[in-house]
């Protein structure tokens, strides 16, 4: 595609119309952004009081990327991430319990408890997972693409990553084989201002993030990502485009996490102003007030799923507290030491 091309694509993604969306869409919006944010606030809860331990990143702020992503992709379609992940883990329809056993080190966890905050994974929800290096998601979630472009099906691979990582050599890489080969995937940058303390002025000549792409010729654009509507149209333009064999896209998607980079962070380096303008845009509260405001569905169906919401958290929590820690002989299995390991070929 000539840099011609690409832009025309990019220009004509971003002037998309507005589709209306059902019931069923923004009360599954609904669910999923709740489930995230009380499922972390728990989270933080038990770390608190030492029952879970080592990283914690939490998702509360970005959960309409989420949800939109719950609505536009289908559930062949493949997806890695970082490090801040139980969110889209969880939309992903990994289970509260596995997820929550799992941050406790559990043996009932999603991994049994090998993983931890960093490392959910489960090959029956098309999660390859996150990953604690910076910017390593990005050429693995490339390589998983060839591979459904070499089994023939029209899958994607969602590649996500954050701010910080997009200045990773890796991207580069990854970026120009993807377009060489236009392999299908949709790379997107959670832009939520912030690499730990470091803000994107801080550290990039290029603060409209999206940009990365167009050097590749890649379609690239920016997204509003405190608007679950505004994420599914972004990226359904995007799936369409590469399930049609075009290969790549690319989604700068804006967005802020209102909580530290992991919990012990002191959060110096931004203003209680600005964290209270994104509170203000908060994706679970418009959504519901959008909801009841314009009678979507009644007060009464958005209680039952608060109140399913709750149980199933409090759930979750007492099924991590009382599953047991793996056992030491447990370290050996799933790893390059077992002898049957699957995906050795040899
Ligand atoms: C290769 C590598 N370098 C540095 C780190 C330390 N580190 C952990 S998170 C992080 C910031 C990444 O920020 P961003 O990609 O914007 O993701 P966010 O935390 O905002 O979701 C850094 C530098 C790391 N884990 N891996
Ligand atoms: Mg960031």
């Amino acid at each position: 595609m000539s840099t011609v091309t690409a832009k025309k694509a990019t220009k004509k993604a971003s002037s998309a119309k507005t589709t209306k969306f059902s019931k069923e869409t923004y009360l599954g919006w609904y669910e999923v952004m709740l489930r995230i944010r009380r499922f972390e606030e728990a989270a933080l809860k038990a770390y608190s009081q030492q029952l879970i331990r080592g990283f914690l990143h939490v998702y509360i702020g970005q959960e309409a990327i989420a949800a939109g992503l719950t609505s536009a992709i289908r559930k062949e379609d493949k997806i890695c991430t970082a490090y801040r992940q139980h969110g889209i883990a969880l939309s992903r329809g990994l289970t509260s319990d596995g997820c929550m056993a799992e941050l406790f080190g559990k043996s009932t966890g999603v991994v049994k408890g090998k993983g931890g905050s960093m490392h959910f994974s489960s090959k029956e929800h098309n999660y390859i997972g996150g990953n604690g290096i910076v910017g390593a998601q990005i050429p693995i979630g490339t390589g998983v693409a060839l591979a459904e472009q070499y089994r023939g099906t029209d899958n994607l691979c969602v590649t996500m990553f954050g701010d910080g990582a997009a200045r990773q050599g890796a991207l580069h890489e990854a970026f120009n084989m993807a377009m060489t080969w236009k392999l299908p995937v949709l790379y997107i940058c959670e832009n939520n201002k912030y690499a730990m303390g470091t803000s994107v002025t801080r550290t990039s000549n290029v603060h409209e993030m999206h940009k990365l792409g167009l050097s590749y010729e890649m379609p690239s654009e920016s997204v509003d990502g405190m608007s679950p509507e505004a994420v599914h149209e972004a990226l359904e333009r995007a799936a369409a485009h590469i399930r049609s064999g075009k290969g790549p896209y690319y989604l700068e998607i804006k967005t802020y996490r209102y909580r530290g980079h992991s919990v012990s962070d002191p959060g110096k380096y931004r203003t209680k102003e600005e964290l209270n303008d994104y509170k203000d845009r908060d994706p679970l509260k418009e959504v519901e007030t959008k909801i009841l405001t314009e009678k979507i569905a009644t007060k009464k169906e958005v209680d039952n799923i608060k109140d399913a919401i709750k149980a199933e958290i409090e759930a979750a929590l007492i099924f991590a507290e009382s599953s047991d820690f793996p056992l030491g002989s447990d370290l050996y299995d799933d790893n390059y030491v077992q002898k049957d390991y699957p995906f050795i070929m040899d």
